[in-house]
This record gives structure tokens, sequence and C-alpha cells, in this order.
């Protein structure tokens, strides 16, 4: 199996081809681009409005605000060991302190309350909860999460909640990590203590964030957690993380019926470079490996056809019972949307799937190099709405990276990160007008924060952290964004 692959997401959504068209992969590839709605509405008056008791919310992830890696009987986790390893995250950056938040939940609640949120999403550190990943629960950490969750509950935000943002207790990995079984076994019992302790005052559950993006980033590519490059490894990971997403359903059901449940599962669009045969099965092939090799096992208990040589069922590890094991109800999807794609076979392939993908660069290109084309967003939530019956769909992220930093007033006036909100919401709100069923959106980031391998070089947050004295400053496009969630609109 060639891999091929650069060495972590960034690069990897990065690698430039051959950028012209737009468009989901099935339609002719276009030449001539309909530039996204942000600009075709500049001057015009437009008015974009949102349904009632649509929810307004950020995102965050333990492991990228918490901070207080060694307090209160934290384990370690892979991003611990991870970051603290030589050369692993730019400027040798880590977590340890990050924002702060797991001293500062309250004023994070705060900022929340003064953008006009109703939603907060965030994940639970497993490592505190279970600091070897097995075994009795470590109460100090639930508490602290109990604390959180009240907070909001009485500032009229609704926890929405990530059990597993990436950070694996390491003594899991040092047993064998996602590509052992056992890993699914300890998974469900955490799911099953987590939803003992707080599952009466949370109605939305993810379980996983992005499982595509961690099993190939951290097994197959090695750019994140815990840095493996084995694409056995990988794929035996992915399956290990949809049997893990069976179970955890099963218990969390066992112990709150009444819980709402999904992953929170990063699409985009793919288009093929050329309309050459060979391109447009290489977009066919790596749309279902990126979109739906963790969705279409839990709907439908088969993994969509991906391998020009079919299903490499040994070496994924499929033993028998599985694909009933990894079935799920889904009682809405979450969707996380950042950029699009274009698919092309001059190079590649990369896992044995034949060509490789990066990200258009026809539109504004942000601090991170991912293109801003907001017509994207419009596709991908009717791409989900069309082929998998009109689902309750929640965005779990969006947003995008600029490293405005304050003025000499202090005021941060981060006019592109307003003008990205302004184009994917214009997007999404006609994606609601077109039929699709989405009732939140959940803005990444809440404020700046650890941003995995690139440390604190990329900011996407709404609020500002000065990361050397833990500051929060809110930012023009959070209060845009602030007027925008009272109005329901703009
Ligand atoms: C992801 C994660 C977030 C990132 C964000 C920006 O998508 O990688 O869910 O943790 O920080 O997407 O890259």
């Amino acid at each position: 199996m060639s891999d091929q692959g650069p060495k972590n997401r960034r690069d990897f959504l990065n690698q430039a081809l051959v950028l012209t068209g737009a468009g989901l992969l099935g339609g002719a590839a276009r030449v001539a681009s309909a530039f996204p709605l942000e600009t075709r509405a500049a001057g015009t008056v437009r008015k974009v409005v949102f349904p009632a008791r649509f929810r307004w919310g950020a995102a965050t992830a333990s492991y990228q605000v918490e901070g207080a890696t060694k307090e209160d009987g934290r384990g370690e986790s892979i991003w611990d060991r991870f970051v603290h390893t030589p050369g692993k995250v730019k400027n040798g950056d880590t977590g340890d302190t990050a924002c702060d938040s797991y001293h500062r939940w309250r004023d994070d609640i705060g900022l929340l309350g003064a953008l006009n949120l109703t939603s907060y999403r965030f994940s639970i550190a497993w490592p505190r909860i279970q600091p070897t990943g097995k075994g009795a629960a470590n109460a100090k950490g639930l508490e602290h999460y109990s604390h959180l969750i009240d907070g909001l509950l009485e500032a009229g935000i609704r926890p929405f909640v990530t059990l597993y943002h990436w950070d694996l207790p390491q003594a899991l990995e040092d047993a064998g990590g996602w590509p052992s079984r056992d890993t699914a076994d300890r998974f469900a019992e955490y799911a099953h203590i987590v939803m003992r302790a707080l599952g009466d005052r949370v109605g939305e559950w993810v379980v996983f964030n992005e499982p595509n993006v961690f099993t190939l980033s951290g097994y197959g590519w090695g750019g994140h957690a815990p840095g493996r490059t084995d694409p056995d490894a990988m794929l035996r990971a992915g399956h290990v993380v949809n049997l893990a997403f069976g179970d955890a359903c099963r218990a969390i059901r066992a112990e709150r019926p009444k819980a709402h449940i999904s992953n929170a599962y990063t699409m985009s669009t793919f288009t093929p470079e050329t309309d050459s045969e060979k391109d447009r099965d290489a977009a066919r092939r790596w749309q279902s490996f990126w979109n739906v090799w963790h969705l279409e096992p839990a709907l439908y208990g088969r993994y969509p056809d991906v391998f020009p040589g079919g299903l490499p069922a040994e070496r994924i590890g499929i033993k028998d019972g599985d694909m009933e094991r990894v079935k799920a109800h889904l009682d809405f999807l979450g969707l996380s949307h950042y950029n699009r794609f274009f698919v092309s076979t001059q190079s590649g392939p990369a896992f044995d799937i034949p060509g490789s993908f990066g990200g258009g660069k026809e539109g504004p290109i942000t601090e991170n190099g991912w293109e801003v084309w907001p017509s994207a967003f419009y596709d991908i939530v009717m791409w989900v709405t069309r082929e998998y019956g009109r689902r309750t769909i929640e965005i779990t992220e969006n947003g995008a990276c600029y490293n405005d930093e304050p003025d000499a007033t202090g005021k941060i006036d981060d006019e592109r990160r307003l003008a990205f909100y302004r184009g994917y919401l214009a997007e999404l709100a006609r994606a609601i007008r077109d039929g699709a069923d989405v009732r939140g959106y959940h803005a990444w980031s809440l404020m700046d924060n650890f941003e995995w391998a690139e440390g604190y070089t990329k900011r996407f947050g709404l609020v500002h952290v000065d990361f050397k004295t833990g500051k929060r400053t809110i930012k023009e496009s959070g209060r845009w964004y602030a007027k925008v969630a009272a109005a329901n609109g703009f």
C-alpha cells in the first residue's frame, strides 16, 4: 500500500491540485466558476433569515482549550505525549495551559452569554474521567463537567457535548490504541460512565469528533497523535471506531433512552479535476472515504465502495457479526465543513485509493491555506439532505483561520472572518430554504486555541485569547455574530 500522503491534515488539504470548476461530484465539471454568494451579494441588500428556534452556538474541544493537564487526577492523553515529543508541534507548543478553560470556564460561559449564544459544543476529556482509560470514574473529573453543564443551563445555553475529541488516554494507546478491538469495549464503558453521571442534563451527544480525521492523521499520515504511519493500523482504527460507535450508542441508550446521538462528520464536496473517467472515479472514491466511511456502516451496516480491489475486509479486521455491531440509529446528523476539495489522478494513490485531493485555490485563501468558497457549504448540506433522506442536521463546526491581533485601541478588527461567516451563513440559510432541516450552527471556534500540530500559530476564534495572560477579548466578528444570534439572521 502506498502512502505518499503529506504529513498532516493541513498539508494534505493544502495540496494544490487543479482548480477550475466547481460543483458536486456527479455534476458536469464546470469551467467557468460561479463565485460565492458573498461577493455576489456585495452591495445588494438581502435579508438572511433563519427558522424560529434556530440554535446559535460555538464549539471548542477539551485538549484545545482546557490546559490543567495534570490537575485533579487527570491521566496522560496521547496529545500530552505527542506535544512533548520534539518536532511534532510548531514552536514546541503544548496544550499544558492552552486557554486555561479548566479554571476559566465561568468566563467562557460569560463570553457565550455576551455573544447571545444558545448552544455550546465542548468535549469531555476521557483521561479526566478514567485516567488510564479503564476502571472506576475519577469523581473530580466528572465534577468539573457537571459544574460546567449546570453553569450553562443556568445561563440558558444548551450543552452540546462531544465524548471524544481526540484525547485518548495514553495507557490505551500503549495497549494498542484505536487499532485494537479492546479499545471499543473501553470506550463503551467510558460512554456509560459519562451518561450515568451527566446524561440527565444533556440532550444532544456527539460521540466521535471527525472519526475520519483522527484515524487518518493519527495512524495513517502521522501528523496528529499518536503519530503512527501505518496504513493497515489506520484501516483497523477506523473499523474499531465504528464498532465503538455502535457499542457506545447502545450503552448510552441503555442509560438514557431519550438521548439524541450522532458523530460530528466533517464533509466536503469533491470535484474531479478533469472530466476524465479516471478523475471522476477517483473523486467518487475519495468522497466516499472522506465523507461516509464512518456514516454508512452505522446507517446501513456496510462500508461504501472505495477500494478498486474491493473491500479489504481482512486488513480492516472485520469479524463475523461486526457489520451488525457497527449499526446505530442516528437521531440527528452532526456536520462540520470547512473547504471544498478537488481530486486528481496526477498524483497519488494514497492508501490504495487512486488519485489524491486538495483544497481549491480560486477563492480567497485563509491564513491556514484553506479556500473560502461559501457555496460548497450549500452543496454539501444539500447533498447530505438528498443522499441520506432529509435528516435533522446540526452544524457542529464551520469557521476560518485569521491571525488578527488587537490594534492600538485594543480592537480586533477581523473583517475577513466576518466576511467568511456572512458568506457561509447566507449559503446555509439558502440550503434551509431549499429544504434542508438544519437546527443549529456552531462556529469554530468560541475562542483562539491550540490548533493541534500548528500549536498557537492559527487563530480560529470569535474571541481573541492572549496566550500569555489568558485574557479574552471579543473580536469584531464576534460582535457581529452576537447580533446575528440575537436577530436570528442578518
Ligand atoms: C478539526 C477539529 C477542530 C479544529 C478545527 C480547525 O476539524 O480538526 O474538530 O479541532 O481545530 O477544525 O482546524
